[in-house]
């Protein structure tokens, strides 16, 4: 693992310190039965503030090889709501943009192919590229050739070079995953026809900090980013935040479109000029945060304990990678939480990073009617609650952790 001292996008050295969830086990990392007894990897996780370009990141990069190629347990296909949003993307582009069967539309991190299929399916061409192994299978098996590998300058250089130009880009949740964050939109811009669009979606920090969302902080995301932060570093890579969505999707996320051409919309100087206002481009925006997140932590703790005192039963769903931050930074284990339920298959039988509680699939749910489920997904509680109505009819109650928790 390095620790950097300097800013990862402007390479400035007064980095401030804004919060530090301690050393935690990788948020991805389940574990097998066998691997329970060996020793767990744990990280640092610390996240400082760069006065200079107001990037919000992480100080530590673990290696993405060890992040993201084998065993790699994150499928896009398993939330309903995840791929009616990438659905109904991929089909806009394809009527703003007049694409057709001479297009090409690259996926930079395609996962399981939950969003080029969309493409696919009215002979669109595609490229997918992933590193993880089980996802990038999953995806050639469905139709979406993909290239089973990372995303480089490089291997930009060598698409462009091949002639295999795209007229769309899409890199939704990547960006942040990227220790060479200069060298990853170099490679956009070297891969993007010159009238093309690269599409990305991150995270938003405003709704990150607002929304206490601090469960979205692991080791994968190394960086948290604010539309001022982002403008500034597609400008160094001769490329244009044209237009910009707020998105609900992820507790809050950000859709930007970026081109070669300078034609800056409404909707980017409507929310740069938010972000002044609001001074996410500041550090007192972050100042409180860590109080904040510490008197969630208490809450939470004192609400599953109270419960458990009752002697009522307490489960969780989603296995996802923002609830190992939740649980190994509040401290639930075993003792407060039976089992994590969640509809991924590869997830299933294994158990969650640092606090070891078993993942099983959601019909544990009605067989065991424990009291209360903690949504550690909390981003999909719509969508869950829906699927779980029956168990709620049979007085199941859920808990939501996140702005602070509250049982519903
Ligand atoms: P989910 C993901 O993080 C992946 P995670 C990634 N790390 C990223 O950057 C962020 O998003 C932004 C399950 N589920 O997607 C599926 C059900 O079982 O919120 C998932 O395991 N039933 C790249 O892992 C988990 O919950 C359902 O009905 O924090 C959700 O994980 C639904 C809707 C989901 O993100």
């Amino acid at each position: 693992m390095a620790t950097t001292m300097i800013c990862r996008s402007c390479g400035h050295a007064g980095l401030e310190s804004v919060l530090d969830l301690g050393r935690t086990a990788l948020a991805d990392r389940l574990l097998t039965a066998e691997q329970l007894g060996e020793p767990e990897p744990q990280y640092p996780l610390v996240v400082v503030f760069c006065p200079q370009c107001s990037l919000l990141q992480i100080l530590e990069t673990v290696p993405p090889e060890v992040l993201f190629c084998e065993n790699y347990p994150y499928y896009s296909s398993f939330s309903d709501a995840l791929l009616r949003h990438s659905r109904d993307n991929a089909l806009d582009l394809i009527a703003r943009r007049e694409l057709g069967p001479g297009s090409l539309a690259v996926e930079l991190a395609s996962n399981d192919g939950y969003l080029l299929k969309n493409y696919v399916e009215v002979g669109i061409p595609v490229l997918g590229i992933d590193p993880a192994e089980g996802p990038a299978r999953a995806a050639a098996t469905i139709g979406v050739p993909t290239l089973n590998t990372f995303f480089t300058a490089e291997l930009a250089q060598q698409l462009a070079g091949e002639g295999r130009r795209a007229d769309v880009i899409h890199a939704n949740n990547v960006l942040a995953h990227v220790a060479d964050t200069n060298g990853f939109v170099s490679g956009i811009a070297t891969l993007l026809k010159d009238s093309g669009v690269a599409v990305i979606e991150v995270p938003y920090v405003k709704d990150l900090i607002e929304h206490r969302e601090f469960d979205t902080i692991y080791h994968e995301h190394l960086c948290y980013f604010s539309a001022t932060a982002l403008d500034r570093l597609f400008r160094g890579h001769g490329l244009f935040l044209n237009e910009v969505k707020r998105l609900p999707i992820h507790g809050g996320s950000l859709r930007l479109y970026v081109e070669k051409v300078e034609r800056v919309g409404d909707s980017v100087k409507g929310l740069l000029k938010l972000e002044v206002d609001d001074r996410v481009d500041r550090i007192d925006f972050y100042r409180d945060f860590a109080r904040q997140v510490q008197q969630l932590r208490t809450d939470l703790r004192a609400l599953l304990g109270a419960l458990r005192a009752q002697g009522k039963r307490i489960a969780a769903y989603g296995a996802a990678a923002k609830g190992a931050t939740l649980i190994n930074y509040v401290g639930i284990g075993p003792e407060q939480i039976d089992f994590v339920v969640d509809r991924n298959v590869h997830k299933q039988g294994k158990y969650m990073p640092g606090q070891h509680i078993p993942i099983l699939g959601p019909e544990k749910l009605l067989e065991a009617q424990p009291e209360y489920v903690l949504l550690l997904a909390w981003n999909f509680a719509a969508e869950i609650m829906d699927q779980q109505a029956e168990y709620a009819q049979r007085g199941g109650r859920f808990i939501i952790p996140v702005p602070e928790p509250k049982v519903v």
